[in-house]
């Protein structure tokens, strides 16, 4: 059987606002994964759209085509360009599970939610001769899995082609998340087993991997014994976290052991009345400058995520983030406009109140304003968001916030880092459009190594860091939440 699996790029990707560098960093990971079920001797040919040009004059038997909320269109005009020539079309993903009907005008078959129970129950019933419209995930395990298929990934086109997910989902409740949507009618977090986990990162050929988990510190104890497993490994790591894990005691330093190097923390807001309003409560009075000088101690850099528009927001937010954000020495930082995904809480509520300003998906890609904010205009919201990045990532900020560390060779590293990532960015794009993003990896690694190794603010240091002053920088990796 001829099968076609697609990642679709989303519809902005000719436009002048898409950034190569962003989305050559992972390669598609859930379609590997899907694969992973097919039979060793199917005719498999995997597409990611965001790094090459799709071919589109084939004809598989099966399309396979995983949605986004971004690239729905571009998934729906795919799925009807291969139902005209034939081929059995199958949509799956965040934004089919969320609006279902609207995917089905398009499919042979939909499925809602993670694919590990419905996508071999689905191969079983359509070589069988009988395959359902619908098919809806209720059994949540990553237990005995087969191996990804990570033999389709063309490893040479991504910066970071080590990506890699041991668990699903989360065990908070965020009303702007997409993962309630997602996981409903199951659990909504979940891990592997730690030899599961330690064996696929054995199988990761380098030293660099991403993990691409909502909250890799989710569950502490399977976290505290993948850590300790990690140990020795001479991995370095990135990976994304709440305020809360980070205060709690052991976690962190088990992890730095293991080899994490930069975490990307979802701060979200300055404001406590946002986060009560967003369920956020697991950093509801946290100290977050504590989270962020124990992350600096330990050697991890800090990559904060913002979301901008929440009720509480006025004309001052975008200012007030960006100072606390450059006066608390965070090396790089992810800004977002608010997004109500189809399906959430958040969504449900603007819905209620007629605040939702259209459907067009393309544009929820939180850097467009989709719902009427409270206390903004939409347009003001926006232009705050784009001048909050100009504004953090200005040289004189730069600057700043490198002054907040504690010696010179980090505030060398640190300059080096944040503004080698946003000043550089043209370069970037050359290397990337010469197809040579994978030269970039060992910059990346020695990046990560010499944060690791550097002095900590009570000058307790590891290893010397001199050689870690090279003007070097490599991009503040973001799984955007
Ligand atoms: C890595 C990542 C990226 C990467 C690469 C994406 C990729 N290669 O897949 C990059 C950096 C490019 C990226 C960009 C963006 N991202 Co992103 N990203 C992620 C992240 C962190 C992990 C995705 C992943 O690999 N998961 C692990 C794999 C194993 O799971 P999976 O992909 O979901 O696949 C499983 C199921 O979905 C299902 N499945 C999927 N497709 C199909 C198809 C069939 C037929 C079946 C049966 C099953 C099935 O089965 C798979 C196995 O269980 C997610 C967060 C998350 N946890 O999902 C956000 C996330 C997907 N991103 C999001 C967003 C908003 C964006 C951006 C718009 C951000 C921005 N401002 O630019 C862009 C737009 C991307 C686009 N193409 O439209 C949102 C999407 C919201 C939505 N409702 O669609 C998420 C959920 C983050 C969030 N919390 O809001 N992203
Ligand atoms: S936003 Fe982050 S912390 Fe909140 S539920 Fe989603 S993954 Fe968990």
């Amino acid at each position: 059987m001829k099968v076609k699996l697609i990642l679709p790029a989303l519809t902005e990707a000719t436009s002048p606002f898409w950034r190569p560098i962003k989305y050559h960093l992972f390669p598609p990971l859930g379609l590997a994964t899907l694969a992973g079920y097919l039979d060793p001797d199917d005719e498999i040919d995997l597409q990611d759209e965001h790094v090459e040009t799709l071919r589109l004059d084939d004809t598989p038997d099966l399309v396979v085509i995983q949605v986004y909320i971004t690239s729905a269109f571009r998934a729906y005009a795919l799925a009807d360009h291969y139902r005209a020539r034939g081929a059995y079309v199958c949509l799956g993903g965040l934004h089919v599970t969320s609006l279902p009907d609207e995917a089905a005008a398009h499919a042979d078959t939909i499925f809602l939610g993670p694919g590990e129970d419905i996508w071999p129950a689905f191969l079983a019933d359509y070589q069988a001769g009988h395959p359902r419209k619908r098919y809806v995930s209720q059994v949540r395990t990553l237990l005995g899995l087969p191996p990804i298929r990570r033999d389709l990934i063309k490893r040479r086109l991504y910066l970071v082609p080590n990506s890699i997910v041991v668990s699903r989902g989360c065990p908070h409740t965020c009303d702007f998340c997409y993962k309630e949507a997602f996981f409903k009618g199951g659990h909504s977090f979940y891990t592997q087993t730690v030899d599961a986990a330690l064996a696929e990162i054995e199988r990761l050929p380098g030293r660099h991997l991403y993990f691409l988990d909502d909250h890799l510190f989710g569950n502490p104890r399977f976290a505290a014994a993948l850590f300790e497993g990690m140990r020795g490994m001479g991995r370095l790591w990135q990976a994304a976290g709440t305020v809360k894990s980070v205060l709690a005691p052991k976690l962190l330093e088990l992890a730095v052991a293991g080899g994490l190097r930069s975490l990307f923390v979802g701060f979200e807001t300055v404001s406590q009345a946002n986060l009560k309003e967003h369920h956020k409560y697991q950093n509801l009075n946290r100290d977050y400058t504590a989270a962020i000088r124990r992350l600096h101690d330990q050697g991890v850099m800090v990559n904060g995520s913002f979301v901008f528009g929440m009720d509480d927001d006025d004309e001052a937010v975008f200012d007030r983030t960006v100072d606390w954000a450059v006066t608390h020495g965070i090396e790089t930082a992810t800004f977002h406009i608010l997004t109500p995904y189809p399906d959430t809480e958040l969504y449900k509520r603007m819905a209620a109140q007629g605040r939702l300003l259209h459907s067009r998906w393309d544009e929820y890609d939180t850097r467009h304003v989709v719902f009427r904010p409270a206390r903004l205009a939409p347009a003001a919201l926006e232009a705050g968001y784009w001048r909050a990045y100009r504004d953090f990532y200005r040289w004189g900020n730069i600057w700043r916030s490198a002054a907040a560390k504690a010696n010179a060779v980090d505030r060398l590293r640190h300059m080096a880092y944040a503004g080698g990532w946003k000043k550089f960015e043209p370069a970037w794009d050359w290397v990337i459009r010469a197809k040579q993003v994978t030269h970039l990896l060992p910059f990346l690694e020695e990046i990560l190594e010499a944060f690791g190794k550097r002095p900590n603010a009570h000058g307790q240091a590891a290893t010397s860091s001199s050689a870690a002053a090279a003007p070097t920088s490599a991009p503040p990796i973001t799984s955007e939440r």
